[in-house]
């Protein structure tokens, strides 16, 4: 065996120990380019998701029903924003530039998750997408705080903070309008009707269709499967609806057993998965909308760029 091959082996096995032990690989630390190609594809994808979701709030910033209510969303819609630039952050320390990604986001080379490519129709959507996106995202995200690259999960333990208010301000939204009129109430479980399964695709293709849980599980980027993942949202969420009156749009949703705590564990019924791919392709309600405003306020943002550009130039020369 040649000597480089022997220091890469020595490495992936040091690589390996490191996973197997729970110690965080940090962006100077030698890992296998399989590893790092895994993280800058779902990193990046994660920021996007964070950024393009805040399009379908934004479009009703300007008619939130109370100045309670537009300051919350104001302020929840700008933790996204936030959190999108921590993940960008976390992924560029694997070595590829913020403009790299957002130019495979132009592209249409990388994803976003399907769920914003929906329309928010009315008041109540703002509430399912609080209560069921955020829902969805934090389940998700309280087990990436576990996952094995650093950066990666530092930035989950401060975005699930502020991830659980935007859960319960959605969930607040939804009990308000279930204890309202009843055209709000119909307004309510129309909502819920539409973004409960798009919430549920947020999660992806069941494990045995998911082509990336493998690898994902063997370096602990993810800890949990894709259906594991769903399962806990659902567990959770349907007894949240219940207590307020509405109905979870599955006939064939039932409560399989208890778990530890007593409490119910449910089946769904099946995912329309023609739809998700053909969202996920690029033909769902908004994707075309999504991608030209973001790429609109991109460009329009150049000047902005180039000011800050021009400043740190300036200010490294003093
Ligand atoms: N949408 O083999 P898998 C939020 C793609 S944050 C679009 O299972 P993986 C906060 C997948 O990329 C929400 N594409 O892949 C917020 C892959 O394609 P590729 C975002 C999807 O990576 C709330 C292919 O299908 N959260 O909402 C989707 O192991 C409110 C095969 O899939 C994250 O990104 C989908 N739903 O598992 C903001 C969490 N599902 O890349 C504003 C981090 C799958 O080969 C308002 N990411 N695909 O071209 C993850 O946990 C994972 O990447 C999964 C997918 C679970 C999304």
């Amino acid at each position: 065996m040649k000597k480089a091959a022997i220091d890469e082996a020595q490495l992936l096995k040091e690589f390996e120990e490191k996973i197997e032990a729970e110690v965080k690989i940090e962006p100077r630390d030698w890992m296998p380019d399989a590893y790092r190609e895994h993280l800058i594809r779902q990193i990046s994808q994660h920021a996007h998701s964070e950024v393009i979701g805040m399009q379908p709030e934004g479009n009703w910033i300007t008619r939130a029903p109370s100045l309670r209510a537009k300051k919350i969303l104001l302020a929840k819609i700008q933790d996204e924003g936030g959190h999108g630039l921590y993940l960008y952050s976390a992924a560029e320390t694997l070595g590829v530039s913020r403009d790299q990604f957002l130019q495979w986001l132009h592209e249409g080379k990388a994803k976003y998750s399907s769920v914003f490519n929906y329309p928010t129709l009315n008041w109540a959507d703002i509430g399912a997408i609080g209560w069921l996106v955020d829902g969805a995202a934090i389940t998700n995200q309280v087990s990436l705080q576990r996952t094995s690259y650093g950066p990666y999960s530092r930035a989950m333990i401060r975005i699930c903070k502020e991830e659980s208010f935007h859960q319960r301000q959605g969930y607040e939204i939804m009990w308000k309008m279930m204890e309202g009129t009843k055209d709000q109430q119909r307004m309510a479980q129309d909502a819920i009707d539409r973004w409960w399964w798009p919430a549920l695709m947020m999660f992806g293709p069941h494990d045995t269709d998911s082509p990336h849980t493998s690898n994902a599980m063997k370096w602990k980027i993810k800890r949990e499967s894709n259906d594991r993942l769903r399962e806990k949202f659902i567990n959770k969420t349907v007894p949240q609806a219940e207590l307020i009156g509405l109905k979870v749009p599955d006939d064939q949703l039932k409560v399989v057993g208890k778990d530890q705590m007593g409490e119910p564990m449910y089946a769904h019924g099946d995912i329309d998965w023609d739809e998700f791919w053909r969202v996920v392709k690029g033909d769902g309600p908004c994707n075309k909308q999504r991608l030209d405003h973001h790429i609109n306020a991109h460009e329009n943002g150049k000047w902005v760029r180039e000011c800050a550009y021009a400043y740190q130039i300036k200010t490294n020369n003093q």
